[in-house]
């Protein structure tokens, strides 16, 4: 039978190593603690101080009258204003890195990628034909962070969506002004006695999801291109089999790339290599969890550990000398363990402190000392290692598909494009498209939705693109390397033989969610799949969310026209009412609707029926299982057999825009 906890044998050898211990994770805890199944359902309000009202059986209104409908719409609203709030208020740090390295005021940043900041500036409307790129870089952050404090008019990248897109989102009034000020005013309109129109509500609702997918996170990724480098595939590995048994193990956990990019650096500096040897270790080894994993997996290659369910049992591996930590997704209980080996875990940011842990607080001015300091104290830990358990299990993998990637392979240098790709959805060869993305859930078998999903997925022709610990989940099983193709049906195989593509396309961390919004207005503006994303038979997927953030992706990305469909909890499930807003009256207003659906087997059959759907509304000849033969040139096998060091002879570069 199942194990219930993981699908994955390596969280399984850990757990038992937790049980024989006697240490607490965050799955024994989801088994010992009953999820309340009031507030589960959205029917929980304590938005003031004559409640918390609770909406169960025949209490049908809070104290202040407020309805069903009214409370699970203001719970769900909530929960899109914190996921947008996280993921903008990192996308603002971006922008604010990027107008210090402008403005010369930090060491160790520049813009590394010319061609994306040209492109960036031309999104913005700044002359981007110039020679200072100095004076280019400081327009752009200062434009991008005009997006955050606007009090009227539209975001800047409204103006990157279809022209219909930006119809429909006038026409309904939800173009973002500023991303603050709709996240404030969606929590002025949530608090007790201000909106109370749930379709209202969930109408600005949209507005704060859009502020986050083109505003927040489109900026977040923007510059973190700009600072970083746009992401070519590399090749990595992924799971707890990528700690060293004999050298320094760094964990890089959190979001934030400013300084796991440091870090990356510091870790490949002879004098700290050296340092490590004179410690006994053979070298320093990094790696990541969630999000912070997916930013230096794409860019340097940094082996991922693991996704978000991953993070203690990385520590129970007792090899961990370090576990730094930013923001987003770190939980609480890792300092506890922490506590029961030699890890030392190190807080970075002011936002994030956690009781019990070193707070060593990053600042850009001092990044490369800061983080030189940190991989020190790694060193200096590894003598007090005690007892190590390393699973074997590492999956290999290549990451890093950018849009701007997709864009490049699909045409070459000269004549970038989508046409292929959508030549091959309007000739069935590929059915359609989704983007499966997303956290672990503790509540659910670790992996097991996301694993389901993609696999039936690519039996059935439809290409798959993922990003944030739905991306390492599936690494883990092999999934984004080539092999997988064998596990890939017929038609879609072919193509990705023929391009030279893995069937999963890892698209990088959270905000990068924002790069699969880009691919699919190019795909709509491309022609032959209609006007509009909305057009395009795709879905999107959340298999095992947990976070606010997922929902504020959710709700984007049905903003945009995508139809979303979310497994492991529905938040909504207490009101009818909210249940019919978001999957039929979304879909009049904006073309998408969001959908929960416990039942994987439910989910994915739904998710092939709206891609059917689409396209028939498209007049596409109807999809057939085996039509094509898999014959292709096996192009990413050949890629993958060249010695990486001497890969960029055979590889063209990526361009940007
Ligand atoms: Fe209860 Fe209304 Fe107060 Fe909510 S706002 S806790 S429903 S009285
Ligand atoms: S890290 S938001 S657990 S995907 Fe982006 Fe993973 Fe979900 Fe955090």
């Amino acid at each position: 039978m199942a194990d219930l906890r993981s699908r994955d044998p390596a969280a399984i050898e850990m757990l038992e190593r937790a049980q024989e211990m006697g240490l607490s994770t965050a799955f024994a805890r989801a088994q010992e603690i009953k999820p309340c199944p009031i507030g589960a359902q959205g029917l929980c309000c304590r938005n003031c101080a004559m409640g918390p009202c609770r909406l169960v059986g025949k209490t049908t209104r809070g104290v202040c009258g407020a309805t069903v409908s009214t409370i699970v719409a203001r719970n769900f609203a909530r929960m899109v204003a914190a996921g947008a709030a996280a993921h903008s208020d990192h996308g603002r740090d971006m922008a604010l890195t990027l107008l210090a390295v402008a403005r010369d005021e930090v060491s160790g940043y520049q813009v590394r990628d010319e061609a994306k900041l040209r492109a960036v500036a031309g999104y913005l409307g700044i002359d981007n034909t110039g020679k200072d790129v100095r004076a280019i870089t400081e327009k752009v952050a200062l434009a991008l962070l005009e997006d955050f404090g606007r009090q009227a008019g539209e975001i800047h990248y409204v103006s990157r969506a279809t022209p219909k897109r930006q119809r429909i989102w006038r026409d309904l009034g939800i173009v973002p002004r500023g991303v603050d000020r709709e996240v404030v005013e969606g929590l002025h309109r949530t608090h007790e006695g201000v909106d109370q129109d749930a379709s209202n509500i969930l109408k600005h609702t949209m507005r704060m999801a859009l502020a986050d997918g083109w505003g927040g996170s489109m900026i977040g990724t923007d510059v973190s291109d700009i600072l970083f480098g746009t992401p070519g595939p590399v090749t990595s590995a992924a799971n707890l089999g990528v700690l060293s048994e004999d050298e320094v193990n760094i964990v890089i956990h959190g979001h934030e790339p400013t300084l796991s990019e440091m870090v990356a650096v510091a870790a490949e500096d002879p004098e700290l290599i050296a340092y490590a040897k004179e410690k006994g270790a053979k070298g320093i080894n990094l790696s990541g969890i969630c999000c912070t994993a997916n930013e230096v997996l794409m860019r340097h290659g940094v082996k991922a550990a693991g996704n978000f369910l991953h993070q203690e049992l990385a520590i129970i591996t007792g090899a961990v000398e370090v576990m730094l930590v930013d923001v987003q997704c770190i939980m609480e209980g890792l300092s506890d363990l922490a506590d029961s080996f030699h890890t030392k875990l190190i807080t970075t940011s002011p936002k994030a402190r956690i009781r019990g842990a070193t707070h060593v607080e990053f600042d850009e001015v001092h990044a490369y000392e800061i983080a030189k300091r940190i991989v020190r104290m790694a060193i200096d830990n590894f003598p007090n290692r005690g007892e190590t358990h390393i699973p074997k299990a590492k999956e290999g993998l290549v990451a890093g598909f950018s849009h701007e990637y997709i864009n490049y392979m699909l045409g070459g240098t000269y004549r970038s494009s989508f046409r292929p790709l959508n030549d091959a959805i309007v000739q069935g060869r590929i059915r359609g498209v989704a983007g499966v993305v997303g956290c672990n859930n503790a509540c659910v078998p670790q992996d097991s939705g996301i694993t389901q999903v993609i696999e039936t997925l690519l039996a059935n022709d439809v290409l798959v693109a993922t990003t944030g610990c739905a991306a390492i989940g599936i690494a883990k099983y092999g999934f984004l390397a080539p092999e997988a193709w064998d596990k890939v049906g017929a038609n879609l195989r072919e193509v990705c033989e023929a391009i030279g593509i893995p069937p999963v396309l890892h698209v990088g961390s959270c905000v990068d969610n924002s790069r699969i919004l880009t691919v699919l207005t190019q795909m709509a503006s491309e022609g032959g799949l209609g006007q509009d994303i909305s057009d395009i038979p795709g879905v999107g997927i959340c298999p095992e969310w947990m976070a606010e953030k997922a929902v504020a992706i959710g709700t984007y990305f049905v903003a945009s026209g995508v139809h979303v469909l979310f497994g492991a909890r529905s938040p909504v499930s207490g009101s009818e009412e909210v249940v019919d807003i978001m999957t039929k009256e979304w879909p009049q207003q904006v073309g998408g609707g969001l959908d929960f659906e416990l039942d994987y087997d439910k989910l994915i059959a739904k998710a092939l029926a709206h891609i059917d759907a689409k396209r028939a509304a498209l007049g596409l000849e109807e999809y057939k299982a085996n039509r094509y033969g898999a014959s292709g040139d096996r192009a990413m096998m050949q890629w993958l057999a060249i010695p990486s060091d001497r890969r960029s002879l055979y590889s063209r570069r990526p361009v940007s825009g």
